[in-house]
């Protein structure tokens, strides 16, 4: 930082599905630790990134995308996001610039502009798609509705304008010393990073509500070759679908999608652990899943902030996760 002073502190990532929020995370970080596809709704927790740098370190907190949410794992998703807005020294607005205005409903623009007492940062994600002249009006819309401390374009994707970003956002954050040793990149251990690596593939690979349905269990993971002259890493890892219906598209003809899925993930897999990878999948059954609460929790999408348990009583539809 220009005057010295040592600044840290959290900024979360909040915007509307599919605005960018994970790819802007892999790209500060650069390391994918965060899913990534072109569908709405793909992150499920909040996710830390820690980025240090000369004179600073920021905890990035990415977040599932703010939408009007239905009942059960997408109210969940909701909720998480929402939290890290409350824990955030900063509220990042991440914005798809390639929209036409700010939407009467923005859900996101709302709980951003909710979060009082927090820098506020406007981060117009995807310039490399937009249309430049656009830029400044819709820039001025966002205005219109609340202050914003720092207003930034950038593309996640191409990293066109990203290198800035890092500084401009530790700007705004309080002086005060490193929150995390310097070599912390996530708080995702391994296993998690892989399961989230199947549940992207998942949600690129399959259509319609398919991925919506789908929660990932690693069952296996076994590094006793990872050091050694044949290095190998094995995991065993369980789909988990809402519906029998689903079971068979996950698999598909022949096991063919199933097949597509494995072998997409484990080339991402093998990039992360940097070493060869077996991943055997299966698919199994958890009927109604994402509107169970105590599947939700089993499968770690509840109760990402504080006090997020006991808060509601078991209901009727909870079928207690015993299934298959
Ligand atoms: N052209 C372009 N596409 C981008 C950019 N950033 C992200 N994308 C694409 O936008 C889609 C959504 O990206 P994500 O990072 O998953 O979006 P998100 O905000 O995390 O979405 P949710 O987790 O669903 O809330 C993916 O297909 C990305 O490749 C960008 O700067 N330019
Ligand atoms: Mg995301």
């Amino acid at each position: 930082m220009p005057d010295g002073a040592h600044r840290s502190g959290f900024v979360a990532l909040a915007g509307a599905p599919n605005a960018g929020k994970s790819t802007l995370l892999n790209r500060l970080l650069g390391q994918k630790v965060a899913a990534v596809s072109p569908r709405p709704q793909t992150t499920r927790n909040r996710i830390l990134g820690v980025l240090t740098g000369e004179g600073f370190q920021i905890a990035l907190l990415d977040t599932p995308g703010i939408h009007r949410p239905r009942p059960g794992l997408a109210r969940a998703m909701v909720e998480t996001a929402l939290g890290a807005l409350r824990e955030g020294d900063v509220a990042a607005l991440v914005v798809d610039a390639t929209r036409r205005g700010v939407e009467e409903e923005d859900e996101a623009l709302s709980a951003v502009l909710a979060a009082r007492g927090r820098k506020r940062a406007l981060l117009l994600n995807k310039i490399d798609r937009a249309r430049r002249p656009a830029l400044l009006p819709l820039i001025d819309a966002f205005r219109a509705r609340g202050h914003f401390d720092l207003v930034y374009p950038l593309s996640a994707l191409t990293g066109e304008n990203a290198e800035g970003l890092a500084p401009a956002l530790a700007a705004l954050l309080p002086e005060g010393p490193e929150l995390f040793p310097p070599e912390t990149l996530t708080d995702q251990d391994e296993r998690k990073i892989v399961a989230e690596l199947i549940r992207e593939q998942v949600f690129r690979q399959t259509g319609e509500e398919i991925p919506y349905g789908v929660a990932v269990e690693i069952e296996q993971f076994d590094e006793g070759r990872r050091e050694g002259p044949r290095p190998l890493v094995r995991i065993q890892a369980t789909l988990h679908a809402v519906r029998t219906s689903h079971k068979g598209i996950l698999i598909g003809k022949g096991g063919q999608k199933l097949k597509a899925i494995g072998t997409a993930a484990r080339r991402e897999i093998e990039r992360l652990l940097g070493c060869p990878v077996f991943l055997g999948l299966n698919v199994r059954v958890e009927e109604g899943w994402t509107v169970s609460d105590a599947a939700i929790r089993r499968f770690g999408y509840a109760g990402a902030g504080r006090g997020g348990r006991g808060s509601r009583p078991p209901r009727s539809g909870d079928r207690g996760g015993r299934a298959g």
